[in-house]
C-alpha cells in the first residue's frame, strides 16, 4: 500500500446569502483542503456511478439522481475495546534513555504535579520569549497528554455544577499571543471554569508548538476539568503541509511528528456538556447515504438522511484513524462540515466528493433526535468572532477564537461561555477579542513552501 498525498487548493467563492441572510465569511485568503489517498500507485481515480452494496438503486430516493451519481454506505467503524499505539510505545523507552537536560534555563516539565496555574503562566511567558521544553520534558508531556486522551471516549461529557461555568475555545492555529490574551480575559482552566478547545489548535501560526504544549499542559493539569475536540487540523496531511510538523522538526526533532500524529488520533470528535450543548469542530453528521455526482453546484439542496446518528453511535465509534469519508464518513462530517442557510444538505467547496453543508432542518433534527438544544461549533472564521449560523429554538452558533486570522483576515475573535444556572446551561456569553501584536514571524512560517520550513533552513 503506497500512501500518497495529493492536495488541492479552492479559493472561497461566495456570491449571494441562504434563506436566513447568511452569508459565507468573506476572506481575502483561500481555504485549502488535502485528501490522503490510500491507493496503490497510479491506481484510477475512483469511477462515479458506483453504488455501494445493500444498496438498491432503483429505491424511490435516487429516481432523479443522474447516472454517473456515487452513491454510497454510510458505515460507522466501530471503536477498539483498547487502542495499543506501538509510536508511543517504542517512544517511552527513547525518552527515559534521553539525556537530562542540564542547563537548560528555560521552562521544565517534570510530571503532572509539577503543574498548577503559577508554572503554566511562567511556562507561556517563556514561550513569549522565545523558550521552549527541553526535548526529554516535551515528550513526557506529550506522552502524559497521550495517556489520558486515549482512555477517553470519542463522544466526551462535560458537567458543569450548578453556578460553575465552561468555556469554549473555537481555531486557535498557534496564534500564541492571541491565546495568551484571551487567556488573560477568560481566565485559566479551575473547578469554576472548564475549558474546551475545540480543535485547529494547530497549523498556519508560527507558534503551534508553543500552543500545543500549552494546551496539554491544560488538559495533564486537570485531566477532568480541560476537554479537547479534534479539528480538522489536527491531522497529518493538514500538519505536514500547513506548518505544524514543520515547525515540530524545526523546533524539536522529526520523530515527534509520529507522537502528535497519535495524540490527534486519540483526541475525541466532539463533547456534550450537561447533555444539553453538543459542541464539535466542524458540524452533524452528513446524508445517508453519501450521494454525489459531478457538476453539483451550491443551488442544490438534498434531504439525504432517514435514520438519525444517536449520541451513542457518536461514542461507540472509531477515532483512532485520520480522516478519510471512504473509511469514515462520520468524522469527516464531525471534522469538516458546515451549516448553509437553506434547508438540506449541500455540496461543500471545501473537497468534492466526501464533504457537505448542512441546513438549519438538519441540525435541528440531529438536536431534536438527541435530546440537545444547541450546537457549538468552529472551523469557519466570522468577522465578530462568532455567529448564530442556525437561529430558532435549536441555535447552532460558530466559535472563531483567531483574531486577524493568518495575520490578514481582520476579523474579531471571540470564546463562548456558558454557565449552569440551576435549569440550564445559560448563554453563551462572548468575550471578544482583538489581534495583540507579535514578533515579527509571518504565519505560515513553517508551512510547506514557507521560509521557515525545515527544507528552506540551511543546514545547522
Ligand atoms: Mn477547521
Amino acid at each position: 500500500m503506497t500512501r500518497s498525498w495529493t492536495i488541492q487548493q479552492a479559493f472561497f467563492q461566495s456570491s449571494g446569502s441562504g434563506s436566513m441572510g447568511n452569508k459565507p465569511a468573506e476572506l481575502p485568503v483561500s481555504i485549502e483542503y488535502a485528501v490522503l489517498k490510500d491507493a496503490a500507485a497510479g491506481a484510477p481515480v475512483p469511477s462515479h456511478g458506483e453504488t455501494s452494496p445493500g444498496i438498491d438503486r432503483s429505491d424511490d430516493r435516487f429516481k432523479d439522481l443522474p447516472r454517473d451519481a456515487t452513491i454510497k454506505e454510510y458505515k460507522i467503524p466501530v471503536a477498539p475495546a483498547n487502542y495499543q499505539s506501538q509510536v508511543v510505545e517504542t517512544l517511552r523507552g527513547a525518552v527515559a534513555s534521553m539525556p537530562e537536560p542540564v542547563g537548560h534555563n528555560g521552562p521544565r516539565y517534570m510530571g503532572p504535579s509539577s503543574l498548577n496555574e503559577a508554572s503554566i503562566r511562567q511556562m507561556v511567558q517563556s514561550f513569549k520569549n522565545g523558550q521552549l521544553l527541553p526535548m526529554k520534558d516535551a515528550y513526557k508531556l506529550a506522552i502524559d497528554a497521550f495517556d489520558i486522551l486515549v482512555k477517553e471516549k470519542t463522544l466526551g461529557r462535560i458537567n458543569v455544577p450548578v453556578g460553575k461555568k465552561v468555556t469554549v475555545v473555537g481555531d486557535l492555529h498557534g496564534q500564541l499571543f492571541d491565546f495568551d490574551h484571551m487567556l488573560s480575559l477568560a481566565g485559566f482552566p479551575s473547578a469554576d471554569n472548564q475549558f474546551l478547545f475545540n480543535g485547529d489548535f494547530v497549523d498556519r501560526g508560527p507558534w503551534s508548538v508553543e500552543v500545543m504544549f500549552t494546551i496539554l499542559a491544560f488538559k495533564v493539569w486537570q485531566p477532568n476539568g480541560v476537554g479537547m475536540n479534534r479539528g480538522n487540523h489536527e491531522a497529518e496531511m493538514a500538519n505536514h503541509f500547513y506548518g505544524f510538523f514543520g515547525e515540530l522538526e524545526v523546533k524539536y526533532e522529526k520523530r515527534m511528528t509520529d507522537l502528535f500524529a497519535e495524540i490527534f488520533r486519540a483526541t475525541p470528535l466532539c463533547h456534550v456538556i450537561n447533555n444539553e450543548i453538543f459542541v464539535v469542530h466542524g458540524g452533524i453528521p452528513g446524508p445517508d447515504p453519501r450521494v454525489w455526482w459531478k457538476g453539483m453546484d451550491n443551488q442544490i439542496s438534498f434531504d439525504g438522511r432517514q435514520l438519525q446518528i444517536s449520541l451513542s453511535e457518536i461514542e461507540n465509534s472509531n477515532r483512532f484513524m485520520e480522516p478519510n469519508p471512504d473509511e469514515n464518513p462520520l468524522m469527516v462530517d464531525l471534522l469538516w462540515s458546515d451549516p448553509k442557510g437553506k434547508d438540506g444538505y449541500g455540496p461543500s467547496g471545501r473537497m468534492s466528493s466526501g464533504i457537505y453543508l448542512f441546513g438549519p432542518d438538519v441540525s435541528k433534527n440531529f438536536m431534536e433526535y438527541n435530546g440537545l438544544r444547541m450546537t457549538l461549533r468552529s472551523h469557519e472564521v466570522k468577522a465578530q468572532g462568532y455567529r448564530y449560523d442556525h437561529e430558532g429554538q435549536y441555535p447552532l452558533i460558530t466559535v472563531f477564537s483567531a483574531p486577524n486570522y493568518v495575520d490578514k483576515a481582520g476579523n474579531m475573535a471571540s470564546v463562548a461561555v456558558l454557565t449552569n444556572d440551576g435549569t440550564k446551561m445559560a448563554g453563551p456569553e462572548f468575550v471578544q477579542y482583538s489581534a495583540q501584536p507579535h514578533p515579527d514571524v509571518p504565519s505560515g512560517a513553517y508551512a510547506v513552501g514557507g521560509p521557515l520550513h525545515p527544507e528552506n533552513q540551511p543546514a545547522r
